[in-house]
C-alpha cells in the first residue's frame, strides 16, 4: 500500500503498538536536543532516573541559547551544570554563542529519515530536511535519552500540496502564515503536516525549515518535507553529504486531508496580536506606523534570510523612528556574514546586533515601549511575551520586516519601489565546530565532576493522586491559555532551575495588585490538603513545551485541569507530573462553574484505571458534571504511578 512519508518514518521506528490512527504508539528516538531553559530540569530528572549515566540515543545535543543574559549567577550556574553533565553523560554540548538549537541542529546534526525529540516546541524545524522531529517536555526527552520510546497518538496526516513558485518579495514565511489562516492554532492535535507537490523543489532547505518551525503554532505533532536534491546540496554544503538519503511519500498515498497552496498566488502577510493565527495581508496593514523591527529567532535567521536583509540595506539608513535589531541564528551564519562584508552593510544601516540566541523572542530584552507597533520575524506573539503588557506585535517575513525598518511603516514590499535582491544558497558553508564540545569517552567521563551551583534545586517528585479528590477552583480562565500565560518566561527564565522560586509566578498575568496571587491561594489549599483545580476553555496549554507549566502548578498542589480542550505537549506534561487532565464532556458546563467553587471526585483511582469519564461534583453549586479522560493505557499507568518518573523507576 502506498504510504505517506510520515508513516514510512514512523514504521521504521515503531517499537510499541500498531499503526492505527488515534491509538498510542511508541517510537524509537534516534536523536534528542535540549536547550538550557528546559535542559536543566531534563538533566536533573535524567539523573534521578537511575544509575545509567550515559545516554543511549545515537546522538544527543545540549544547547545553550535561551538564557544568556546572565543577570545574577543563575544562568551561568545552569550553563556550567549543563556543560559538565553533558561531558559526563555522553552528550554533545553547544556553547553559548554557538546559536539557536534548531538552527544549529539543522546545520550540523539533523539527518533525513531520523527521529528527533527536543525539549522545545520548535523542534519540528528538523522536518525541513525530512526528519520526524517532535517537541516534548524535558522529562519525556530524559526518558528518550535513557533509551526509552516516545509515545504519541498515531497521527492523521494532512497533506499540503505546494504548486507554483513564490513571487518576488513573497517568502516561505507566507506559506506558513497562509496555512495558519486555514487551519488556525486550534483543533490540529495528533496531526502531522506533510508537504508534497511540484512547489517543494522551488524551496531551499532554510525556506522549508521556516515552514516546519512555525508549524508548531498549528498545534500539530510535527511537520515534514521530503528529502530531495536540494536537501542533498544543503547537507553537502555543510560537509555532511553522507547523512543524505532521498525520501518522499509513495505515489498515490492517501492523506487524511489535502490542502493545496499555489505559491504563485501567495502575498506578503502578517500574524497580528494576540495570536499567530490572526492573519492579515500586508496590503491591508499598509501605512501602520512601526517603531521597532527585529529580525531573528529560530524561524527566520538563516544565512539566506540575512543576506537578503543585508543586500536590501546596503548603502541605506533605517527610518529615524525605528529601533532595528538582528540576531543571526548561529555562529556559522554570523561568521559568514562577517567575512563576506554583509554584516558591515547591516551595521552601516543602523542595526543593533544581538548575539546568536533566542533573545527578544523569549522576552529577554527589547521589550517594546507602551503602545507602539513592533514588527518581528518570530513565530509567537502571545500577549505580553515581549515583556510589555498589551504589546502590539506583527509577525512577518524578513522581507516585510526590512522594508518596514527602512520606511518606518508597514509597506507591501512589492510596492516599495525597491527590488528584492537575489540571494543564492552557498555552495559551501563555513564549517567550524569549535564551540561544540564533543562527548567524552565513558572512561574519561567518569572523572568529570558535575558542577551544581547553589541556584540549582532538584525538583520535588510528583505524588500519586488521592482516591477522593477534594478540590477547589483556584482559577477560571478562558480560551487559548498558552504556556506563556501559565508560566511566564522573559526575565523570570532565570528561575527555571529553582521550582519553588519560579512557582511564585504561575499565572502571574492574572494576579491583581493587593490580592493573594495564584501561588499563594494554591499553596494555602495545599496546606489544608485541598487540591487546586484550574478551569479553562479551548486549547489550554498551547505554545511552548515548557514542562514548568505543569511542574510548578503541581508543586503548588494543583491536581486537576478541566478544560474544553488541552493541547498535546502540555497534556503530556500534566500526565508526566501526575496532574489529571480532564475535558468537559458537555462544554456548556464550563459556564456553570465559578472561581472558588469546591469540587469533589470520588473513586479517582478506579476511574483512572479504566473509565472514559469521571463524575465531578460541584459542591458549591450543588450539581454534577462529567469530565472526559482521553488517556492511553500507558497514560493511565503513569498517572496511577504518580507521574512518569515514578513509572519509569518501576
Ligand atoms: C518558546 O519559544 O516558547 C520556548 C521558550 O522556546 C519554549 C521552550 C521554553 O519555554 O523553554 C518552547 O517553544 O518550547
Ligand atoms: Fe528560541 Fe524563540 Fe525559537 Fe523558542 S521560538 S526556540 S524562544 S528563538
Amino acid at each position: 500500500m502506498a504510504k505517506t512519508l510520515t508513516y514510512k518514518i514512523i514504521e521504521n521506528h515503531l517499537v510499541d503498538g500498531q499503526l492505527e490512527k488515534g491509538k498510542a504508539i511508541g517510537v524509537k528516538i534516534d536523536q534528542t536536543l535540549t536547550q538550557d531553559a528546559t535542559g536543566t530540569t531534563a538533566f536533573l530528572l535524567f539523573e534521578s532516573m537511575g544509575p545509567s549515566e550515559r545516554v543511549k540515543t545515537e546522538l544527543s545535543v545540549s544547547y545553550i541559547d535561551h538564557n544568556m543574559s546572565q543577570f545574577g549567577p543563575e544562568n551561568h550556574n545552569d550553563h556550567l551544570y549543563l556543560q559538565s553533565i553533558a561531558a559526563k553523560t555522553g552528550v554533545y554540548f553547544s556553547r553559548p554563542g554557538n546559536g539557536i538549537c534548531h538552527q544549529v541542529h539543522l546545520e550540523r546534526f539533523g539527518k533525513p529519515g531520523a527521529t528527533l525529540l527536543g525539549s522545545d516546541s520548535h523542534t519540528p524545524t528538523g522536518g525541513g530536511i525530512g526528519m520526524l522531529a517532535i517537541g516534548a517536555g524535558g522529562l519525556d526527552v530524559a526518558v528518550a535519552m535513557g533509551g526509552g520510546a516516545f509515545y504519541i497518538n498515531c497521527p492523521k496526516v494532512i497533506g499540503v500540496k505546494l504548486v507554483g513558485a513564490l513571487a518576488p518579495w513573497v517568502a516561505s514565511k507566507d506559506i506558513i502564515l497562509k496555512l495558519l489562516s486555514i487551519l488556525t492554532t486550534k483543533g490540529n492535535v495528533d496531526c502531522v503536516v506533510e508537504y508534497f507537490g511540484p512547489g517543494v523543489a522551488t524551496l531551499s532547505v532554510p525556506q522549508r525549515a521556516t515552514v516546519t518551525n512555525m508549524g508548531a503554532e498549528l498545534g500539530v505533532t510535527s511537520s515534514v518535507f521530503p528529502s530531495d536534491e536540494l536537501t542533498r546540496k544543503f547537507l553537502a554544503a555543510q560537509g555532511r553529504e553522507k547523512d543524505y538519503k532521498p525520501l518522499a511519500a509513495d505515489e498515490g498515498c492517501v492523506y487524511d486531508r489535502v490542502i493545496e497552496i499555489d505559491l504563485s498566488n501567495l502575498e506578503p502577510m502578517a500574524a497580528c496580536s494576540p495570536s499567530p493565527d490572526n492573519i492579515k495581508t500586508i496590503k491591508s496593514l499598509a501605512g501602520t506606523k512601526v517603531n521597532q523591527v527585529i529580525i531573528g529567532s529560530c524561524t527566520n535567521s538563516s544565512f539566506t534570510d540575512l543576506m537578503m536583509v543585508a543586500k536590501t540595506l546596503k548603502g541605506k539608513t533605517i527610518h529615524p523612528a525605528v529601533e532595528f535589531a538582528i540576531s543571526p541564528g548561529s555562529k556559522q551564519i554570523m561568521n559568514m556574514l562577517a567575512s563576506n562584508g554583509a554584516l558591515a552593510d547591516i551595521v552601516g544601516a543602523g542595526a543593533r546586533i544581538l548575539e546568536s540566541g533566542c533573545g527578544p523572542c523569549i522576552g529577554l530584552g527589547f521589550s517594546p515601549a507602551d503602545g507602539i507597533v513592533t514588527v518581528r520575524t518570530f513565530n509567537r506573539n502571545f500577549t505580553g511575551r515581549t515583556g510589555t503588557k498589551n504589546d502590539n506585535v506583527f509577525l512577518v517575513s524578513p522581507q516585510v520586516a526590512v522594508i518596514a525598518a527602512l520606511k518606518g511603516e508597514i509597506v507591501d514590499p512589492r510596492e516599495s519601489g525597491i527590488e528584492e535582491p537575489k540571494v543564492e544558497m552557498p555552495f559551501e558553508f563555513t564549517i567550524d565546530d569549535n564551540m561544540i564540545q564533543k562527548p567524552l569517552p565513558a572512561k574519561e567521563a567518569k572523572a568529570v565532576k558535575v558542577l551544581r551551583g547553589s541556584t540549582i534545586v532538584v525538583p520535588e517528585p510528583a505524588v500519586k493522586l488521592p482516591d477522593t479528590l477534594q478540590g477547589k477552583v483556584v482559577l477560571k480562565c478562558g480560551d487559548k491559555i498558552t504556556t506563556d500565560h501559565i508560566m511566564p518566561a522573559g526575565a523570570l527564565l532565570k528561575y527555571r532551575s529553582n521550582v519553588p522560586e519560579y512557582s511564585k509566578y504561575v499565572f502571574n498575568c492574572f494576579n491583581e495588585q493587593g490580592k493573594p496571587t495564584f501561588a499563594q491561594r494554591a499553596l494555602e489549599l495545599k496546606k489544608k490538603g485541598i487540591g487546586g483545580v484550574v478551569i479553562a476553555a479551548e486549547s489550554y496549554g498551547q505554545g511552548s513545551s515548557r514542562e514548568h507549566a505543569a511542574l510548578c502548578p503541581m508543586y503548588l498542589g494543583v491536581k486537576m485541569i478541566i478544560a474544553k480542550s488541552i493541547e498535546r505537549i502540555h497534556k503530556a506534561n500534566l500526565i508526566n507530573f501526575a496532574v489529571l487532565p480532564a475535558e468537559f464532556e458537555n462544554p456548556a458546563d464550563y459556564e456553570k462553574i465559578g472561581a472558588g467553587d469546591e469540587l469533589e471526585v470520588k473513586n479517582l483511582n478506579d476511574a483512572i484505571k479504566s473509565a472514559d469519564v469521571i463524575t465531578i461534583k460541584d459542591k458549591s453549586g450543588n450539581f454534577e458534571f462529567k469530565g472526559k479522560l482521553t488517556l492511553s493505557p500507558r497514560d493511565r499507568k503513569i498517572l496511577l504511578a504518580g507521574g512518569l518518573l515514578n513509572f519509569t523507576k518501576g
